[in-house]
């Protein structure tokens, strides 16, 4: 049997439940290598397609979210290695494919393809420990995972240019002022608030949620009136939903909702 380079559990009682994914080289700071991607990517696209999982939650040690991709594995590649091989492209994205929430529970270091991992999901939580950074510069390299393209649009051209090309880490509290993160929480209770930020959202109508999903991923992809537009178009669909009738009948009895995801 291969090694479990991650953990999984299913968290909750509800309808719809959290799939919890936890990182597991905690040794090598849960450094990424093409087997743990391999991993990820396998469990994420189960719970994606598993109508019993509402939101996706990915995290690491308290030392560590993941300090990288394997240095040692990518040291030997010649530029052919990496070119023809199109080197890890194949396993490293899947989480942009996950329909569903994925939040990134970021605890001590994020770095190079950990922080990207981190802006690849759809918010990042983090501990009041965690560190973000792309110090690939450092190793003759640039970021390889979207880090150049992802930094920016979420703290901006200074503060990108800064970390890329000097390889300063940003702690947790920066991190949250350039809104690289959504909220920092005490360490301790990262997870705690991570899963009730989960809960939340599986205990929401899910076609509402996957499509509030696609809406604002649309706004880094296309330019304001498109994006509008696409939002105008999905919420008009809603009105089709079994649990927009729900969740207004609710409101106006008031009464709490109960989605079906339908
Ligand atoms: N790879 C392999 N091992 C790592 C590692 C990494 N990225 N980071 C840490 N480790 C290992 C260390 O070698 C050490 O192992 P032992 O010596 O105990 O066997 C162990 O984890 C503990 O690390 P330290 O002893 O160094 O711990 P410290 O607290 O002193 O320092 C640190 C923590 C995070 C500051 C330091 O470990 C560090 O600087 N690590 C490297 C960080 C880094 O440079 N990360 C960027 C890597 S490049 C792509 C996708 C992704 C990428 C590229 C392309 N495509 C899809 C095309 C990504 C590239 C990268 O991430």
């Amino acid at each position: 049997m291969s090694e479990a380079l991650i953990l999984t559990e299913i968290i909750g009682d509800g309808a719809r439940r959290t799939g919890l994914i936890t990182l597991n080289r905690p040794k090598q700071l849960n450094a990424l290598n093409d087997a743990l991607m391999d991993q990820l990517g396998a469990a994420l696209l189960a719970w994606d397609a598993d109508d019993a999982i509402g939101c996706i939650v990915i995290t690491g040690s308290e030392r560590a979210f993941a300090a990288g991709a394997d240095i040692g594995a990518m040291a030997g590649y010649s530029y052919m290695d990496a070119y023809l091989g199109n080197y890890i492209t194949r396993n490293w994205e899947t989480v942009r494919q996950v329909r569903k929430p994925v939040i990134a529970a970021v605890s001590g270091f994020a770095l190079g393809g950990g922080c990207e991992l981190a802006m690849m999901c759809d918010f990042i939580i983090a501990a009041d420990n965690a560190n973000f950074g792309q110090p690939e510069i450092k190793l003759g390299i640039i970021p390889g995972a979207g880090g150049t393209q992802r930094l920016p649009r979420a703290v901006g051209k200074a503060k990108a240019m800064d970390m890329v090309l000097t390889a300063r880490m940003m702690d947790a509290a920066e991190a949250e002022r350039a809104g690289l993160v959504s909220r920092v929480v005490p360490t301790a209770r990262l997870l705690e608030e991570a899963l009730a930020a989960a809960a939340l959202i599986c205990s929401m109508g899910g076609a509402s949620v996957m499509m509030a999903k696609q809406c604002v991923n649309r706004a880094f992809e296309s330019g304001l009136a498109d994006g509008v537009s696409y939002e105008r178009q999905m919420f008009h669909a809603l009105f089709a939903t079994d649990d927009q009738k729900e969740g207004m009948d609710a409101f106006v009895n008031k009464r709490k909702p109960v989605f079906r995801h339908r």
